[in-house]
Protein backbone atom coordinates (compact mmCIF):
# COMPACT_ATOMS: atom_id res chain seq x y z
CA UNK A 1 0.00 0.00 0.00
CA UNK A 2 1.38 3.15 -0.79
CA UNK A 3 1.72 5.66 1.98
CA UNK A 4 3.38 8.64 0.46
CA UNK A 5 3.39 10.36 -3.17
CA UNK A 6 6.07 12.87 -4.06
CA UNK A 7 5.61 15.12 -6.16
CA UNK A 8 8.47 15.52 -9.13
CA UNK A 9 9.47 18.23 -11.23
CA UNK A 10 11.19 17.27 -14.29
CA UNK A 11 14.58 18.88 -15.04
CA UNK A 12 15.21 16.93 -18.54
CA UNK A 13 18.33 14.70 -18.85
CA UNK A 14 16.61 12.23 -16.32
CA UNK A 15 17.48 14.61 -13.16
CA UNK A 16 14.54 14.59 -11.41
CA UNK A 17 14.28 16.58 -7.09
CA UNK A 18 11.03 16.22 -4.88
CA UNK A 19 9.12 19.40 -4.05
CA UNK A 20 6.08 20.33 -2.09
CA UNK A 21 3.33 21.04 -4.95
CA UNK A 22 3.86 24.67 -5.64
CA UNK A 23 1.06 26.63 -7.43
CA UNK A 24 2.87 27.03 -10.14
CA UNK A 25 2.96 23.67 -11.11
CA UNK A 26 1.45 22.93 -14.60
CA UNK A 27 -2.05 20.40 -15.37
CA UNK A 28 0.52 17.96 -16.28
CA UNK A 29 3.23 18.12 -13.67
CA UNK A 30 0.23 17.71 -10.94
CA UNK A 31 -0.58 14.84 -12.92
CA UNK A 32 2.29 13.15 -13.07
CA UNK A 33 1.35 10.23 -10.43
CA UNK A 34 2.51 7.76 -12.38
CA UNK A 35 5.95 5.96 -11.56
CA UNK A 36 7.53 3.54 -14.63
CA UNK A 37 10.75 2.06 -13.35
CA UNK A 38 12.70 0.83 -16.63
CA UNK A 39 15.25 -1.96 -15.26
CA UNK A 40 17.61 -2.89 -17.64
CA UNK A 41 20.37 -5.37 -17.94
CA UNK A 42 23.16 -2.67 -17.27
CA UNK A 43 24.19 0.70 -17.41
CA UNK A 44 26.77 1.96 -19.61
CA UNK A 45 24.82 0.07 -22.75
CA UNK A 46 23.92 2.89 -25.64
CA UNK A 47 21.27 0.37 -26.73
CA UNK A 48 19.48 0.50 -23.51
CA UNK A 49 19.95 4.62 -23.64
CA UNK A 50 18.06 4.64 -26.47
CA UNK A 51 15.23 2.52 -25.12
CA UNK A 52 14.69 4.82 -21.89
CA UNK A 53 14.37 7.97 -24.41
CA UNK A 54 11.47 6.30 -26.16
CA UNK A 55 10.31 5.36 -22.47
CA UNK A 56 10.29 9.25 -22.21
CA UNK A 57 9.14 10.03 -25.17
CA UNK A 58 5.43 7.64 -24.63
CA UNK A 59 5.61 9.15 -20.96
CA UNK A 60 5.65 12.81 -22.57
CA UNK A 61 2.94 12.15 -24.70
CA UNK A 62 0.57 10.16 -22.60
CA UNK A 63 1.16 12.68 -19.41
CA UNK A 64 1.01 11.84 -15.79
CA UNK A 65 4.18 9.50 -16.07
CA UNK A 66 7.51 10.02 -14.64
CA UNK A 67 10.04 6.87 -15.78
CA UNK A 68 13.01 6.29 -13.82
CA UNK A 69 15.42 4.91 -15.63
CA UNK A 70 17.56 2.51 -13.63
CA UNK A 71 19.87 -0.74 -13.87
CA UNK A 72 23.04 -2.07 -11.94
CA UNK A 73 26.62 -0.98 -13.17
CA UNK A 74 26.90 -5.35 -14.17
CA UNK A 75 24.27 -7.00 -15.71
CA UNK A 76 23.88 -9.68 -13.28
CA UNK A 77 20.78 -11.46 -11.82
CA UNK A 78 21.89 -10.72 -8.41
CA UNK A 79 22.89 -7.01 -9.29
CA UNK A 80 19.68 -6.25 -10.98
CA UNK A 81 17.28 -8.23 -8.08
CA UNK A 82 18.65 -5.82 -5.75
CA UNK A 83 17.48 -2.46 -7.68
CA UNK A 84 14.34 -3.84 -8.43
CA UNK A 85 14.39 -4.48 -4.67
CA UNK A 86 15.29 -1.20 -4.22
CA UNK A 87 12.24 0.37 -6.70
CA UNK A 88 9.97 -1.88 -4.75
CA UNK A 89 10.60 -0.13 -1.65
CA UNK A 90 10.11 2.86 -3.54
CA UNK A 91 6.72 1.96 -3.98
CA UNK A 92 6.84 2.62 -7.87
CA UNK A 93 3.31 1.53 -9.94
CA UNK A 94 5.30 0.06 -12.39
CA UNK A 95 8.61 -2.14 -13.64
CA UNK A 96 9.32 -2.92 -16.82
CA UNK A 97 12.68 -4.68 -17.01
CA UNK A 98 15.36 -6.48 -19.08
CA UNK A 99 15.83 -9.61 -17.29
CA UNK A 100 19.97 -10.85 -16.59
CA UNK A 101 18.23 -14.10 -15.69
CA UNK A 102 14.79 -15.70 -16.49
CA UNK A 103 14.14 -17.91 -13.66
CA UNK A 104 16.37 -16.05 -11.23
CA UNK A 105 13.92 -12.67 -11.80
CA UNK A 106 10.72 -14.59 -10.87
CA UNK A 107 10.61 -14.49 -7.10
CA UNK A 108 11.28 -10.01 -7.38
CA UNK A 109 8.51 -10.14 -9.59
CA UNK A 110 6.40 -12.09 -7.66
CA UNK A 111 7.25 -9.69 -4.64
CA UNK A 112 6.54 -6.98 -6.69
CA UNK A 113 3.25 -7.87 -7.66
CA UNK A 114 1.90 -8.71 -4.34
CA UNK A 115 2.86 -5.59 -3.45
CA UNK A 116 0.36 -4.14 -6.26
CA UNK A 117 3.31 -3.62 -8.73
CA UNK A 118 2.83 -4.12 -12.16
CA UNK A 119 5.27 -5.94 -13.81
CA UNK A 120 6.40 -6.56 -17.71
CA UNK A 121 9.45 -7.28 -19.42
CA UNK A 122 10.63 -6.43 -22.20
CA UNK A 123 13.85 -6.68 -24.85
CA UNK A 124 15.23 -9.98 -22.21
CA UNK A 125 12.01 -11.81 -20.46
CA UNK A 126 11.33 -12.93 -16.93
CA UNK A 127 9.62 -16.47 -16.97
CA UNK A 128 5.39 -15.87 -16.97
CA UNK A 129 5.31 -16.56 -13.13
CA UNK A 130 7.41 -13.25 -12.27
CA UNK A 131 5.39 -11.01 -14.98
CA UNK A 132 2.37 -10.38 -16.56
CA UNK A 133 3.42 -9.81 -20.61
CA UNK A 134 6.95 -9.73 -22.33
CA UNK A 135 7.25 -7.66 -24.86
CA UNK A 136 9.51 -9.34 -27.55
CA UNK A 137 11.69 -7.13 -30.11
CA UNK A 138 10.15 -8.99 -33.15
CA UNK A 139 9.42 -12.90 -33.54
CA UNK A 140 12.48 -15.22 -32.04
CA UNK A 141 12.67 -17.46 -35.03
CA UNK A 142 12.92 -14.86 -36.98
CA UNK A 143 15.51 -12.89 -35.18
CA UNK A 144 17.69 -16.00 -34.64
CA UNK A 145 16.77 -17.21 -38.58
CA UNK A 146 18.27 -14.07 -39.86
CA UNK A 147 21.59 -13.67 -37.96
CA UNK A 148 22.33 -17.16 -39.60
CA UNK A 149 20.89 -16.55 -43.05
CA UNK A 150 23.55 -12.55 -43.31
CA UNK A 151 26.83 -14.62 -42.17
CA UNK A 152 25.48 -17.47 -44.78
CA UNK A 153 25.59 -15.06 -47.66
CA UNK A 154 28.35 -13.62 -46.48
CA UNK A 155 30.72 -16.06 -46.33
CA UNK A 156 28.87 -17.80 -49.31
CA UNK A 157 27.89 -20.67 -47.03
CA UNK A 158 31.71 -22.44 -46.25
CA UNK A 159 33.12 -21.41 -43.44
CA UNK A 160 33.85 -22.10 -39.65
CA UNK A 161 31.25 -19.60 -37.43
CA UNK A 162 31.03 -18.97 -33.94
CA UNK A 163 28.57 -17.31 -31.73
CA UNK A 164 30.11 -14.57 -29.52
CA UNK A 165 27.03 -14.09 -26.95
CA UNK A 166 26.25 -12.07 -23.99
CA UNK A 167 25.68 -13.73 -20.61
CA UNK A 168 24.92 -17.56 -20.52
CA UNK A 169 21.95 -17.05 -18.51
CA UNK A 170 20.46 -14.07 -20.70
CA UNK A 171 16.92 -15.15 -21.56
CA UNK A 172 16.94 -13.19 -25.27
CA UNK A 173 20.46 -14.53 -26.47
CA UNK A 174 19.36 -17.73 -25.54
CA UNK A 175 16.33 -18.21 -27.30
CA UNK A 176 18.01 -16.26 -30.57
CA UNK A 177 20.79 -18.85 -30.26
CA UNK A 178 17.91 -21.60 -30.20
CA UNK A 179 16.39 -20.32 -33.02
CA UNK A 180 20.18 -19.92 -35.03
CA UNK A 181 20.47 -23.72 -34.40
CA UNK A 182 17.06 -24.51 -35.79
CA UNK A 183 18.29 -22.65 -39.05
CA UNK A 184 21.17 -24.29 -39.16
CA UNK A 185 19.63 -27.56 -39.66
CA UNK A 186 18.97 -26.35 -43.21
CA UNK A 187 21.16 -28.60 -45.34
CA UNK A 188 22.53 -24.82 -46.94
CA UNK A 189 24.52 -24.53 -44.24
CA UNK A 190 26.59 -27.91 -44.95
CA UNK A 191 29.79 -26.36 -45.43
CA UNK A 192 29.49 -23.85 -42.78
CA UNK A 193 29.81 -25.60 -39.41
CA UNK A 194 29.02 -23.70 -35.97
CA UNK A 195 32.36 -24.21 -34.31
CA UNK A 196 32.21 -22.75 -30.69
CA UNK A 197 29.80 -20.61 -28.48
CA UNK A 198 31.54 -18.26 -26.06
CA UNK A 199 30.11 -15.77 -23.79
CA UNK A 200 31.35 -12.09 -23.32
CA UNK A 201 28.86 -11.17 -20.81
CA UNK A 202 27.64 -8.39 -22.29
CA UNK A 203 31.08 -6.20 -20.92
CA UNK A 204 33.01 -4.46 -23.66
CA UNK A 205 36.74 -6.24 -22.76
CA UNK A 206 35.27 -9.47 -22.08
CA UNK A 207 33.60 -9.32 -25.03
CA UNK A 208 36.94 -8.40 -26.89
CA UNK A 209 39.66 -10.95 -25.09
CA UNK A 210 36.63 -13.65 -25.78
CA UNK A 211 36.67 -12.47 -29.64
CA UNK A 212 40.79 -12.87 -29.54
CA UNK A 213 40.42 -16.02 -28.15
CA UNK A 214 38.07 -17.46 -30.44
CA UNK A 215 40.23 -16.58 -33.52
CA UNK A 216 43.06 -17.98 -31.90
CA UNK A 217 41.17 -20.71 -31.15
CA UNK A 218 40.07 -21.64 -34.43
CA UNK A 219 42.66 -20.57 -37.21
CA UNK A 220 39.78 -21.53 -39.54
CA UNK A 221 37.53 -18.86 -38.67
CA UNK A 222 35.41 -17.45 -41.13
CA UNK A 223 32.35 -16.00 -39.24
CA UNK A 224 31.06 -14.52 -35.93
CA UNK A 225 27.33 -13.83 -35.29
CA UNK A 226 27.26 -11.82 -32.26
CA UNK A 227 23.27 -11.34 -30.74
CA UNK A 228 24.04 -8.44 -28.72
CA UNK A 229 25.13 -4.66 -29.62
CA UNK A 230 27.99 -5.22 -26.89
CA UNK A 231 29.71 -8.24 -28.47
CA UNK A 232 29.32 -7.13 -32.05
CA UNK A 233 30.73 -4.37 -31.67
CA UNK A 234 33.85 -6.05 -29.40
CA UNK A 235 33.95 -8.43 -31.74
CA UNK A 236 34.25 -6.17 -35.07
CA UNK A 237 37.08 -4.01 -33.09
CA UNK A 238 39.00 -7.22 -32.15
CA UNK A 239 38.80 -8.09 -35.97
CA UNK A 240 40.04 -4.53 -36.62
CA UNK A 241 42.71 -4.38 -34.50
CA UNK A 242 44.02 -7.88 -34.96
CA UNK A 243 43.96 -7.51 -39.13
CA UNK A 244 41.57 -9.60 -39.49
CA UNK A 245 39.38 -7.37 -42.45
CA UNK A 246 38.31 -10.11 -45.12
CA UNK A 247 39.85 -13.28 -43.03
CA UNK A 248 36.73 -12.88 -40.49
CA UNK A 249 33.27 -11.66 -40.23
CA UNK A 250 31.08 -11.01 -37.73
CA UNK A 251 27.66 -10.15 -37.78
CA UNK A 252 24.69 -10.34 -35.29
CA UNK A 253 22.50 -7.74 -34.02
CA UNK A 254 24.46 -4.08 -33.34
CA UNK A 255 23.23 -0.01 -33.38
CA UNK A 256 23.75 1.68 -36.86
CA UNK A 257 25.63 4.59 -34.97
CA UNK A 258 28.42 1.83 -33.28
CA UNK A 259 28.61 0.05 -36.08
CA UNK A 260 28.78 2.55 -38.93
CA UNK A 261 32.80 2.83 -39.30
CA UNK A 262 32.85 -1.26 -38.84
CA UNK A 263 30.80 -1.77 -41.88
CA UNK A 264 32.65 1.17 -43.95
CA UNK A 265 35.78 -0.63 -42.80
CA UNK A 266 34.83 -4.22 -44.02
CA UNK A 267 34.65 -6.05 -40.55
CA UNK A 268 31.21 -5.85 -41.02
CA UNK A 269 28.98 -6.80 -44.02
CA UNK A 270 25.27 -6.59 -42.51
CA UNK A 271 23.41 -7.13 -39.32
CA UNK A 272 20.33 -6.17 -37.92
CA UNK A 273 18.61 -4.97 -35.61
CA UNK A 274 15.16 -3.00 -34.10
CA UNK A 275 14.23 0.50 -33.43
CA UNK A 276 15.42 0.86 -29.52
CA UNK A 277 13.89 4.07 -29.13
CA UNK A 278 10.68 2.46 -30.53
CA UNK A 279 10.71 -0.53 -28.21
CA UNK A 280 10.88 1.60 -24.82
CA UNK A 281 7.87 3.90 -26.21
CA UNK A 282 6.40 0.88 -27.19
CA UNK A 283 6.97 -0.54 -23.81
CA UNK A 284 5.82 2.07 -21.56
CA UNK A 285 2.41 2.09 -23.92
CA UNK A 286 2.05 -1.27 -22.64
CA UNK A 287 2.59 -0.58 -19.12
CA UNK A 288 0.40 2.47 -19.32
CA UNK A 289 -2.52 0.34 -20.35
CA UNK A 290 -2.14 -2.48 -17.67
CA UNK A 291 -1.78 0.10 -14.82
CA UNK A 292 -5.16 1.41 -16.14
CA UNK A 293 -6.74 -1.58 -15.73
CA UNK A 294 -6.74 -2.83 -19.77
CA UNK A 295 -7.28 -6.68 -19.52
CA UNK A 296 -3.92 -8.75 -20.60
CA UNK A 297 -4.87 -12.32 -20.87
CA UNK A 298 -4.34 -13.95 -24.62
CA UNK A 299 -5.72 -12.47 -27.52
CA UNK A 300 -6.18 -8.87 -25.72
CA UNK A 301 -5.23 -5.87 -27.94
CA UNK A 302 -2.38 -3.46 -25.78
CA UNK A 303 -1.47 -0.28 -27.00
CA UNK A 304 1.76 0.19 -28.54
CA UNK A 305 0.76 4.28 -29.03
CA UNK A 306 2.15 5.28 -32.71
CA UNK A 307 3.29 2.33 -33.26
CA UNK A 308 0.16 0.79 -33.14
CA UNK A 309 -1.65 -2.43 -31.43
CA UNK A 310 0.00 -5.81 -30.19
CA UNK A 311 -2.07 -8.60 -29.82
CA UNK A 312 -1.27 -10.55 -26.79
CA UNK A 313 -0.53 -14.16 -27.19
CA UNK A 314 0.38 -17.73 -24.92
CA UNK A 315 1.82 -16.55 -21.99
CA UNK A 316 1.58 -13.02 -22.23
CA UNK A 317 3.72 -12.99 -25.17
CA UNK A 318 3.60 -9.41 -27.11
CA UNK A 319 5.24 -8.62 -30.48
CA UNK A 320 6.45 -5.45 -31.39
CA UNK A 321 7.70 -5.75 -35.06
CA UNK A 322 10.71 -6.66 -37.43
CA UNK A 323 14.04 -6.15 -37.26
CA UNK A 324 15.65 -4.02 -40.22
CA UNK A 325 18.89 -5.14 -41.90
CA UNK A 326 22.15 -3.01 -42.16
CA UNK A 327 24.57 -2.70 -44.64
CA UNK A 328 27.19 -0.09 -46.57
CA UNK A 329 23.87 1.64 -48.28
CA UNK A 330 22.16 2.60 -45.14
CA UNK A 331 24.40 2.66 -42.30
CA UNK A 332 25.37 5.93 -42.48
CA UNK A 333 21.82 7.48 -42.19
CA UNK A 334 20.45 5.17 -39.91
CA UNK A 335 23.66 5.64 -37.64
CA UNK A 336 22.36 9.65 -37.35
CA UNK A 337 19.04 7.72 -35.50
CA UNK A 338 20.24 4.94 -32.99
C1 LIG B 1 22.51 -5.81 -26.02
C2 LIG B 1 21.69 -6.42 -24.93
C3 LIG B 1 20.22 -6.44 -25.27
C4 LIG B 1 19.98 -6.99 -26.67
C5 LIG B 1 20.76 -6.19 -27.67
C6 LIG B 1 20.56 -6.69 -29.07
O1 LIG B 1 22.41 -4.42 -25.98
O2 LIG B 1 22.14 -7.72 -24.69
O3 LIG B 1 19.53 -7.23 -24.34
O4 LIG B 1 18.62 -6.99 -27.01
O5 LIG B 1 22.14 -6.27 -27.32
Amino acid sequence: MKTTRRTVLKLGAGATFAAAAPAILTKRALAADKRIAMIVKNLGNSYFDACANGAKKAAAEIGGIEIIYTASAKPTAEDQIAVIDAQIAQHVDGIIVSANDANALVPVGKKAMQRGIKVMSFDSAIAPAGRIVHLSASSTPLIGAKQVQMIGKTLNYKGEVAILSAASTMTNQNAWIAAMKEEWKDPKYKDMPLVATVYGDDQDDKSYREMQGLVKAHPNLKGVISPTTIGIRAGAKAIVDGGLIGKVYITGLGLPSEMKDYVLKGACDTFAIWNPVDYGYSSTYIMNDILTGKPTTEGSKLSMGKKGETTVGKDGECIMGEPFVFDKSNVEEYAKIF
